[in-house]
């Protein structure tokens, strides 16, 4: 029993430590204990690059409201560049894409009438909110694991441009 444990764990942490410096270029730091959630969901990989820009302008809709729709995945959102009106109400549909990584979405501009902390999940959720100043503000992701980049440097980042 002992030696299939060590076993597993040994593959368990070369499994980690190659994914990780797959994804910084270089060799992987000390493996760190025994937290098996270190092991990466298969198939985790980069489709989408952090550089590639997928941007969304909203328009308002006949309801009024300018409706965004929003997923997140290892490591995106799509879009992430979304361009929404000042002071007109934004309904944004988040949900997350098909994969065991958590992950969430966050804005935190209260300056501007935007600030939410959402877990994402299969089924979109919607977050309201109204955009009250101008100005270019941060969404990103706040997951990270152990020594692992976080999402938000993995690519899970973008702006949210609230335009006259
Ligand atoms: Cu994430």
């Amino acid at each position: 029993m002992r030696t299939k444990f060590v076993l597993f764990m040994t593959i368990l942490l070369l499994a980690a430590a190659f994914v990780n410096a797959q994804d910084q270029g270089q060799p992987a730091p000390p493996a760190a204990g025994s937290d098996q959630q270190a092991a990466p969901a298969p198939g985790d990989k980069h489709d989408h690059p952090a550089a590639k820009e997928k941007r969304f302008v909203a328009t308002t809709g006949s309801d009024g409201i300018q409706h965004v729709e929003i997923t997140g995945g290892e490591y995106y959102f799509d879009p992430n560049y979304i361009v929404v009106k000042v002071n007109v109400p934004v309904e944004l549909s988040a949900k997350k894409a098909p994969g065991y990584v958590p992950h969430d979405i966050i804005v935190k501009a209260p300056e501007a009438g935007i600030d939410f902390e959402v877990a994402l999940k299969k089924e979109p959720q919607v977050i309201k909110f109204t955009p009250t100043r101008v100005g270019k503000y941060e969404m990103l992701c706040g997951k990270k694991l152990l020594f692992f980049k976080s999402h938000k440097d993995r690519g899970m980042d973008g702006v949210i441009e609230v335009v006259p």
